[in-house]
Protein backbone atom coordinates (compact mmCIF):
# COMPACT_ATOMS: atom_id res chain seq x y z
CA UNK A 1 0.00 0.00 0.00
CA UNK A 2 1.33 3.33 -1.03
CA UNK A 3 1.54 5.91 1.95
CA UNK A 4 -1.00 8.07 2.33
CA UNK A 5 0.20 12.30 1.60
CA UNK A 6 -1.05 13.96 4.03
CA UNK A 7 1.17 11.47 6.54
CA UNK A 8 3.98 11.80 4.47
CA UNK A 9 4.39 15.15 4.75
CA UNK A 10 3.54 15.15 8.52
CA UNK A 11 6.55 13.11 8.29
CA UNK A 12 8.72 15.79 7.42
CA UNK A 13 9.07 14.21 3.35
CA UNK A 14 9.22 16.55 0.60
CA UNK A 15 6.35 15.18 -1.10
CA UNK A 16 5.90 15.91 -5.48
CA UNK A 17 2.24 17.49 -4.82
CA UNK A 18 0.89 19.37 -2.27
CA UNK A 19 -1.76 17.73 -0.08
CA UNK A 20 -5.00 19.59 0.86
CA UNK A 21 -8.19 20.06 2.69
CA UNK A 22 -9.83 22.53 4.31
CA UNK A 23 -11.08 23.43 7.63
CA UNK A 24 -14.59 23.03 7.96
CA UNK A 25 -14.68 21.10 4.72
CA UNK A 26 -18.09 19.52 5.85
CA UNK A 27 -21.26 22.40 6.33
CA UNK A 28 -22.83 23.94 5.11
CA UNK A 29 -21.62 25.60 2.09
CA UNK A 30 -22.89 22.18 0.68
CA UNK A 31 -26.60 21.55 -0.24
CA UNK A 32 -26.06 17.59 0.22
CA UNK A 33 -25.21 18.40 4.16
CA UNK A 34 -28.03 21.16 4.67
CA UNK A 35 -30.02 17.81 3.96
CA UNK A 36 -28.82 15.43 5.99
CA UNK A 37 -28.60 18.16 8.68
CA UNK A 38 -32.28 19.18 8.22
CA UNK A 39 -32.96 15.02 8.65
CA UNK A 40 -30.90 14.83 11.60
CA UNK A 41 -33.33 17.98 13.24
CA UNK A 42 -30.48 19.20 15.51
CA UNK A 43 -26.51 19.87 14.66
CA UNK A 44 -25.92 17.77 17.98
CA UNK A 45 -28.11 15.21 17.00
CA UNK A 46 -25.97 14.90 13.48
CA UNK A 47 -22.91 15.19 15.61
CA UNK A 48 -24.03 11.99 17.40
CA UNK A 49 -25.14 10.05 14.80
CA UNK A 50 -22.46 7.55 13.31
CA UNK A 51 -24.12 6.72 10.36
CA UNK A 52 -25.10 10.54 9.31
CA UNK A 53 -21.98 11.71 11.00
CA UNK A 54 -19.44 9.32 8.57
CA UNK A 55 -21.39 10.36 5.72
CA UNK A 56 -20.95 14.08 6.59
CA UNK A 57 -17.43 13.48 6.93
CA UNK A 58 -17.05 12.00 3.34
CA UNK A 59 -19.37 14.49 1.56
CA UNK A 60 -16.28 16.58 0.83
CA UNK A 61 -14.20 14.17 -0.37
CA UNK A 62 -16.77 12.51 -2.89
CA UNK A 63 -17.30 15.94 -4.02
CA UNK A 64 -13.60 17.42 -4.51
CA UNK A 65 -10.84 14.46 -3.71
CA UNK A 66 -9.45 16.23 -0.72
CA UNK A 67 -6.16 14.24 0.64
CA UNK A 68 -7.92 14.00 3.94
CA UNK A 69 -11.67 13.54 5.56
CA UNK A 70 -11.69 15.45 8.88
CA UNK A 71 -14.13 13.40 11.70
CA UNK A 72 -17.44 15.45 11.38
CA UNK A 73 -18.08 16.58 14.88
CA UNK A 74 -17.16 19.61 17.63
CA UNK A 75 -14.51 20.87 19.80
CA UNK A 76 -17.49 21.30 22.53
CA UNK A 77 -18.66 17.83 22.54
CA UNK A 78 -15.78 17.19 25.24
CA UNK A 79 -17.39 19.68 28.03
CA UNK A 80 -20.83 18.15 27.02
CA UNK A 81 -19.13 14.89 27.91
CA UNK A 82 -17.59 16.24 31.17
CA UNK A 83 -21.04 16.83 32.30
CA UNK A 84 -21.60 20.48 31.07
CA UNK A 85 -24.77 20.96 29.14
CA UNK A 86 -24.78 22.12 25.77
CA UNK A 87 -27.06 23.15 23.15
CA UNK A 88 -26.89 24.82 19.39
CA UNK A 89 -29.29 27.31 18.55
CA UNK A 90 -29.98 27.65 15.22
CA UNK A 91 -28.35 30.89 13.33
CA UNK A 92 -26.78 31.71 17.22
CA UNK A 93 -24.05 29.07 18.06
CA UNK A 94 -23.23 27.43 20.85
CA UNK A 95 -25.07 27.22 24.40
CA UNK A 96 -23.26 25.74 27.62
CA UNK A 97 -24.66 26.27 31.10
CA UNK A 98 -22.99 27.60 33.23
CA UNK A 99 -19.87 26.12 34.52
CA UNK A 100 -20.17 24.53 38.21
CA UNK A 101 -16.34 23.63 39.79
CA UNK A 102 -15.26 20.52 37.20
CA UNK A 103 -14.60 17.40 39.24
CA UNK A 104 -12.62 14.60 38.56
CA UNK A 105 -13.33 13.32 35.26
CA UNK A 106 -15.12 9.76 35.38
CA UNK A 107 -13.71 8.30 32.25
CA UNK A 108 -16.17 5.88 32.12
CA UNK A 109 -18.83 8.02 31.72
CA UNK A 110 -17.24 10.37 29.41
CA UNK A 111 -16.33 7.28 26.56
CA UNK A 112 -19.93 6.12 26.53
CA UNK A 113 -20.93 9.96 26.01
CA UNK A 114 -18.24 10.32 23.32
CA UNK A 115 -18.74 6.37 21.88
CA UNK A 116 -20.81 7.51 18.95
CA UNK A 117 -17.88 9.82 18.15
CA UNK A 118 -15.54 6.24 18.26
CA UNK A 119 -18.30 4.42 16.54
CA UNK A 120 -18.24 7.72 13.33
CA UNK A 121 -14.25 7.08 12.95
CA UNK A 122 -14.95 3.24 12.46
CA UNK A 123 -17.48 3.86 9.76
CA UNK A 124 -15.34 6.43 8.54
CA UNK A 125 -12.32 4.30 7.96
CA UNK A 126 -14.70 1.11 6.22
CA UNK A 127 -15.64 3.64 3.40
CA UNK A 128 -12.51 6.00 2.72
CA UNK A 129 -9.92 5.54 -0.03
CA UNK A 130 -6.60 3.92 1.34
CA UNK A 131 -4.35 7.10 0.17
CA UNK A 132 -6.85 9.06 1.97
CA UNK A 133 -6.16 10.17 5.79
CA UNK A 134 -8.57 10.91 8.77
CA UNK A 135 -8.03 13.62 10.94
CA UNK A 136 -9.35 13.33 14.42
CA UNK A 137 -9.12 16.54 16.34
CA UNK A 138 -10.04 17.84 19.39
CA UNK A 139 -9.83 21.56 21.01
CA UNK A 140 -6.93 22.60 23.07
CA UNK A 141 -7.50 23.09 26.74
CA UNK A 142 -6.92 27.53 26.71
CA UNK A 143 -10.00 27.49 23.50
CA UNK A 144 -12.31 24.69 25.63
CA UNK A 145 -12.29 26.72 28.95
CA UNK A 146 -13.21 29.84 26.98
CA UNK A 147 -16.57 28.32 25.66
CA UNK A 148 -17.08 26.41 29.09
CA UNK A 149 -16.45 29.49 31.31
CA UNK A 150 -18.19 32.53 29.25
CA UNK A 151 -21.03 29.60 27.66
CA UNK A 152 -20.80 30.86 24.55
CA UNK A 153 -19.15 32.40 21.43
CA UNK A 154 -17.56 35.55 21.78
CA UNK A 155 -14.61 37.60 19.73
CA UNK A 156 -12.96 38.71 23.17
CA UNK A 157 -13.95 36.41 25.63
CA UNK A 158 -13.45 38.77 28.05
CA UNK A 159 -15.21 36.99 30.72
CA UNK A 160 -13.38 33.81 30.94
CA UNK A 161 -9.39 35.82 30.72
CA UNK A 162 -10.53 37.91 33.73
CA UNK A 163 -11.69 34.71 35.36
CA UNK A 164 -8.28 32.99 34.34
CA UNK A 165 -6.50 36.02 35.62
CA UNK A 166 -7.98 36.61 38.58
CA UNK A 167 -8.16 32.87 39.52
CA UNK A 168 -4.82 31.57 38.25
CA UNK A 169 -4.29 28.45 40.77
CA UNK A 170 -7.68 27.42 39.90
CA UNK A 171 -7.71 27.69 36.58
CA UNK A 172 -4.12 25.97 35.99
CA UNK A 173 -6.47 22.95 37.86
CA UNK A 174 -9.13 23.58 35.39
CA UNK A 175 -6.45 23.52 32.10
CA UNK A 176 -4.69 20.18 33.51
CA UNK A 177 -8.00 17.92 33.93
CA UNK A 178 -8.71 19.24 30.21
CA UNK A 179 -5.31 17.98 29.73
CA UNK A 180 -6.11 14.86 30.71
CA UNK A 181 -9.86 14.87 28.76
CA UNK A 182 -8.15 16.14 25.59
CA UNK A 183 -5.36 13.27 25.86
CA UNK A 184 -7.36 10.49 27.00
CA UNK A 185 -10.77 11.82 24.10
CA UNK A 186 -7.66 11.99 21.50
CA UNK A 187 -5.66 8.46 22.30
CA UNK A 188 -9.46 6.72 21.81
CA UNK A 189 -9.75 8.39 18.68
CA UNK A 190 -6.96 7.05 17.53
CA UNK A 191 -7.71 3.50 18.79
CA UNK A 192 -10.88 4.00 16.70
CA UNK A 193 -8.84 4.53 13.31
CA UNK A 194 -7.75 8.55 12.73
CA UNK A 195 -4.41 8.79 10.97
CA UNK A 196 -3.35 12.22 12.46
CA UNK A 197 -5.10 14.56 15.14
CA UNK A 198 -5.62 18.40 15.09
CA UNK A 199 -5.46 20.65 18.28
CA UNK A 200 -7.54 23.81 17.71
CA UNK A 201 -6.82 26.78 19.74
CA UNK A 202 -8.74 28.82 17.70
CA UNK A 203 -8.43 31.26 20.61
CA UNK A 204 -4.56 31.37 21.03
CA UNK A 205 -4.22 34.71 20.45
CA UNK A 206 -6.29 36.24 22.91
CA UNK A 207 -3.26 35.70 25.25
CA UNK A 208 -0.85 38.01 25.94
CA UNK A 209 3.33 36.90 27.75
CA UNK A 210 3.57 34.82 30.13
CA UNK A 211 0.19 33.20 29.80
CA UNK A 212 0.47 32.25 25.79
CA UNK A 213 3.19 29.39 27.11
CA UNK A 214 1.62 28.76 30.27
CA UNK A 215 -1.63 27.99 28.58
CA UNK A 216 -0.84 27.74 25.20
CA UNK A 217 2.50 25.99 24.80
CA UNK A 218 1.88 23.78 28.28
CA UNK A 219 -0.99 22.42 28.10
CA UNK A 220 -0.39 21.28 23.89
CA UNK A 221 3.14 19.68 25.15
CA UNK A 222 1.48 17.65 27.87
CA UNK A 223 -1.08 16.66 25.39
CA UNK A 224 1.38 15.70 22.85
CA UNK A 225 3.17 13.95 25.34
CA UNK A 226 0.55 11.73 26.77
CA UNK A 227 -0.21 11.01 22.81
CA UNK A 228 2.97 9.97 22.55
CA UNK A 229 3.41 8.02 25.41
CA UNK A 230 0.92 5.48 23.77
CA UNK A 231 1.46 6.17 20.20
CA UNK A 232 5.46 7.32 19.32
CA UNK A 233 5.58 9.61 16.87
CA UNK A 234 1.84 9.65 15.97
CA UNK A 235 1.09 13.11 13.47
CA UNK A 236 -0.30 15.92 15.79
CA UNK A 237 -0.93 19.42 13.27
CA UNK A 238 -1.19 22.46 15.93
CA UNK A 239 -3.45 25.01 15.08
CA UNK A 240 -2.92 28.09 18.07
CA UNK A 241 -4.58 30.73 15.66
CA UNK A 242 -3.61 34.24 15.68
CA UNK A 243 -0.57 33.49 17.61
CA UNK A 244 1.61 36.13 15.77
CA UNK A 245 5.09 36.26 16.87
CA UNK A 246 4.39 33.15 19.78
CA UNK A 247 4.25 31.05 16.16
CA UNK A 248 8.09 30.22 16.36
CA UNK A 249 7.72 29.43 20.20
CA UNK A 250 5.35 27.44 20.05
CA UNK A 251 6.37 25.21 16.66
CA UNK A 252 9.76 24.51 18.48
CA UNK A 253 8.29 23.91 21.91
CA UNK A 254 4.37 22.59 21.82
CA UNK A 255 6.31 19.02 20.14
CA UNK A 256 3.59 18.87 16.98
CA UNK A 257 4.50 17.42 13.60
CA UNK A 258 2.72 20.28 11.85
CA UNK A 259 1.83 24.17 12.53
CA UNK A 260 -1.47 25.62 11.13
CA UNK A 261 -1.10 29.39 10.78
CA UNK A 262 -3.95 31.36 10.28
CA UNK A 263 -4.03 34.05 7.20
CA UNK A 264 -2.18 36.84 8.82
CA UNK A 265 1.09 35.07 9.05
CA UNK A 266 3.05 35.47 6.33
CA UNK A 267 3.73 31.52 4.77
CA UNK A 268 7.26 32.54 3.39
CA UNK A 269 8.43 33.85 7.05
CA UNK A 270 7.26 31.47 9.13
CA UNK A 271 8.89 28.92 6.68
CA UNK A 272 12.41 30.50 7.35
CA UNK A 273 11.45 30.69 10.73
CA UNK A 274 10.29 26.89 11.83
CA UNK A 275 9.67 25.43 8.71
CA UNK A 276 12.87 22.87 9.30
CA UNK A 277 11.48 22.13 12.55
CA UNK A 278 7.86 21.43 11.61
CA UNK A 279 5.55 20.87 8.55
CA UNK A 280 3.35 23.95 7.95
CA UNK A 281 -0.70 24.15 7.41
CA UNK A 282 -3.15 26.27 6.03
CA UNK A 283 -2.52 30.49 5.29
CA UNK A 284 -5.20 30.78 2.32
CA UNK A 285 -7.66 33.63 3.59
CA UNK A 286 -11.34 32.14 3.68
CA UNK A 287 -12.42 35.38 2.95
CA UNK A 288 -10.26 34.70 -0.98
CA UNK A 289 -12.13 32.05 -1.40
CA UNK A 290 -15.22 33.58 -0.69
CA UNK A 291 -14.82 35.98 -3.08
CA UNK A 292 -13.57 33.35 -6.15
CA UNK A 293 -12.08 34.97 -9.12
CA UNK A 294 -8.38 36.59 -9.75
CA UNK A 295 -7.74 37.03 -6.33
CA UNK A 296 -8.37 33.38 -4.97
CA UNK A 297 -5.97 32.20 -7.95
CA UNK A 298 -3.56 34.35 -7.09
CA UNK A 299 -3.75 33.44 -3.67
CA UNK A 300 -3.19 30.29 -4.38
CA UNK A 301 -0.17 30.93 -6.75
CA UNK A 302 1.51 32.84 -3.76
CA UNK A 303 1.21 30.35 -1.19
CA UNK A 304 2.32 27.41 -3.56
CA UNK A 305 5.56 29.42 -4.83
CA UNK A 306 6.20 29.95 -0.65
CA UNK A 307 5.49 27.31 -0.04
CA UNK A 308 8.17 25.83 -2.08
CA UNK A 309 9.45 22.44 -1.59
CA UNK A 310 9.18 22.61 1.86
CA UNK A 311 6.75 20.21 3.72
CA UNK A 312 3.70 21.71 3.51
CA UNK A 313 -0.75 21.43 3.50
CA UNK A 314 -2.61 23.66 1.87
CA UNK A 315 -5.54 24.67 4.04
CA UNK A 316 -7.10 27.39 4.71
CA UNK A 317 -6.13 30.21 7.31
CA UNK A 318 -9.33 29.31 9.63
CA UNK A 319 -12.77 27.89 9.18
CA UNK A 320 -14.48 27.77 5.23
CA UNK A 321 -17.51 30.51 5.15
CA UNK A 322 -20.82 29.07 4.68
CA UNK A 323 -21.61 31.00 1.91
CA UNK A 324 -18.60 30.31 -0.29
CA UNK A 325 -19.98 28.93 -3.49
CA UNK A 326 -18.63 24.73 -3.62
CA UNK A 327 -17.42 25.90 -7.10
CA UNK A 328 -14.54 28.17 -5.95
CA UNK A 329 -13.82 25.03 -4.04
CA UNK A 330 -13.36 23.45 -7.10
CA UNK A 331 -11.08 25.82 -8.62
CA UNK A 332 -8.98 25.57 -5.18
CA UNK A 333 -8.70 21.28 -5.61
CA UNK A 334 -8.03 21.65 -9.38
CA UNK A 335 -5.14 24.38 -8.99
CA UNK A 336 -3.56 22.68 -6.09
CA UNK A 337 -3.60 19.04 -7.50
CA UNK A 338 -2.03 20.40 -10.64
CA UNK A 339 0.86 22.35 -8.89
CA UNK A 340 3.90 19.81 -9.31
CA UNK A 341 6.81 20.71 -7.73
O1 LIG B 1 -25.83 24.18 12.15
C1 LIG B 1 -24.71 23.77 11.81
O2 LIG B 1 -24.55 23.15 10.78
C2 LIG B 1 -23.61 24.06 12.78
C3 LIG B 1 -22.33 24.60 12.21
C4 LIG B 1 -21.13 23.84 12.75
C5 LIG B 1 -20.37 22.90 12.05
C6 LIG B 1 -20.55 22.45 10.62
C7 LIG B 1 -20.63 23.92 14.07
C8 LIG B 1 -21.16 24.73 15.19
N1 LIG B 1 -19.57 23.02 14.16
C9 LIG B 1 -19.37 22.39 12.95
C10 LIG B 1 -18.39 21.34 12.65
C11 LIG B 1 -17.02 21.46 13.15
N2 LIG B 1 -16.57 22.30 14.15
C12 LIG B 1 -15.93 20.68 12.72
C13 LIG B 1 -16.10 19.55 11.73
C14 LIG B 1 -15.08 19.16 10.82
C15 LIG B 1 -14.74 20.12 9.70
O3 LIG B 1 -15.37 20.02 8.64
O4 LIG B 1 -13.79 20.91 9.86
C16 LIG B 1 -14.80 21.12 13.43
C17 LIG B 1 -13.37 20.66 13.30
C18 LIG B 1 -15.23 22.13 14.33
C19 LIG B 1 -14.34 22.79 15.30
C20 LIG B 1 -14.84 23.95 16.07
N3 LIG B 1 -16.07 24.16 16.62
C21 LIG B 1 -14.00 25.02 16.45
C22 LIG B 1 -12.54 25.12 16.13
C23 LIG B 1 -12.28 25.65 14.78
C24 LIG B 1 -12.77 27.06 14.53
O5 LIG B 1 -13.64 27.20 13.66
O6 LIG B 1 -12.26 27.99 15.18
C25 LIG B 1 -14.78 25.92 17.21
C26 LIG B 1 -14.32 27.23 17.82
C27 LIG B 1 -16.10 25.37 17.32
C28 LIG B 1 -17.24 25.94 18.06
C29 LIG B 1 -18.40 26.12 17.19
N4 LIG B 1 -19.18 25.09 16.72
C30 LIG B 1 -20.16 25.56 15.90
C31 LIG B 1 -20.03 26.99 15.85
C32 LIG B 1 -20.94 27.92 15.10
C33 LIG B 1 -18.89 27.31 16.62
C34 LIG B 1 -18.28 28.71 16.82
C35 LIG B 1 -18.98 29.45 17.87
C36 LIG B 1 -18.42 30.82 18.12
O7 LIG B 1 -17.29 30.94 18.61
O8 LIG B 1 -19.16 31.77 17.85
Amino acid sequence: MKKKLLIRTLQGEKTSRVPFWLMRQAGRYLPEYRELRKQAGSFLNLCFNPEMAARVTLQPIERFDMDAAILFSDILVVPHALGQKLEFTEGEGPKLEPLKKINDIDFEAFDKKLSPIYETIRTVKKNLAEDKALIGFAGAPWTIACYMIQGRGDNEFTEAKKFAFSNTAEFDQMMEKLVAATSHYLIEQIKAGVDAVQIFDSWAGLLPEPYFGRWVIQPTQNIVKAVHKVYPDFPIIGFPRRAGMFYQDYAEQAGVSCVGIDQYTPLDRAICSFGSKVAIQGNLDPVALLAGGKTLEGEIKRILAAAGKSPFIFNLGHGIIKETPPAHVELLAKLVKAHER
